[in-house]
């Protein structure tokens, strides 16, 4: 295994006992708002401060990026850096469901090398690093080869952190469900990515995903013979990701319509 993988493997596990210890136990952690229906916990920091303290002992030169910390070491010189989210899925966290994952991604300069994702609650860990592929618990994963949208398990979640986009996502929500054989939300960004890069759901597709939400993820896909690009096909930008095999992406950019489609989407 790449040794830069093994330590992020290493990071991810030591948060993710943290995160098993404390599922859904409110009266054990505290929880506040960053912005409305947005949480955060006590938990988060202490397990982003685990993984940044693994991290940083094996790779002092390597910039770090956390989603509650911030750029919490920095290095103009290095190429490398770091990007963690502690908890995606911390609705879910509060909520005791058991769908989270430590996300541990490392970009050199603007391209992923390495990608983490474990749920501690399944014990599954996948893994990918650049031109390795990618796996589930030691074992080679592949996207699903469903080439078009017909019968077709598709994730996704509507716009919760921007409201006003709701209508415009309604809309082409509506016309991939009557396109599709059902839909999962599931929570968690991350995960939602490793699922479509497993082949369990078929494709995915959200707006306003931050970095850490799907740096990862976004490897694992590609690594699995997927791709992740905008709602309109282009690389991706503001956080707008669909991801699947090459055929059911196309296929849902299709149905998007990148003609009629709202600008809150492209
Ligand atoms: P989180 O649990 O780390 O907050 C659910 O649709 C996804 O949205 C989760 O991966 C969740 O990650 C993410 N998410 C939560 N808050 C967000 C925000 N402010 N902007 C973008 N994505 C967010
Ligand atoms: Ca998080």
């Amino acid at each position: 295994m790449h040794p830069m993988l093994n330590i992020a493997v290493r990071a991810a596990r030591a948060a993710g006992n943290i995160i098993a210890k404390n599922l859904g136990e409110t009266h054990s952690f505290d929880v506040s708002e960053k912005r409305k229906d947005d949480l955060v916990t006590s938990i988060d920091k202490e397990c982003e401060k685990t993984i940044v303290s693994v991290l940083h002992k094996a790779y002092p030169d390597h910039n770090i990026m956390g989603e509650e910390g911030g750029l919490v070491h920095k290095n103009e010189n290095s190429e490398f850096t770091w990007i963690i989210d502690p908890i995606d899925g911390t609705t879910n966290f509060v909520k005791g469901i058991p769908h989270v994952a430590v996300s541990i991604g490392l970009m050199q300069n603007n391209k992923n090398m390495v990608g983490v994702v474990f749920n501690p609650m399944t014990n599954e860990m996948f893994i990918a690093s650049r031109g390795d592929g990618a796996s589930l618990n030691g074992r080679r994963i592949r996207v699903s080869d469903l080439t078009s949208t017909d019968g077709a398990i598709i994730a996704t979640a509507p716009p919760v952190r921007y409201r006003e986009r709701m209508n415009a996502y309604m809309g082409i929500f509506h016309k991939v469900v009557d396109n599709c054989a059902d839909i999962r939300r599931s929570g968690s960004a991350a995960l939602d990515l490793c699922y479509v890069a497993a082949g369990r759901y078929d494709a995915y597709f959200e707006q306003g995903l931050k970095v850490w939400d799907f740096c990862a993820g976004e490897l694992i896909v590609r690594e699995a013979g997927g791709i992740v690009t905008d709602f309109v096909g282009s690389p991706e930008k503001n956080g707008n990701i669909v991801a699947g095999n090459p055929k059911i992406v196309q296929s849902l950019i299709k149905i998007f319509d990148p003609n009629t489609l709202d600008a809150s989407l492209r």
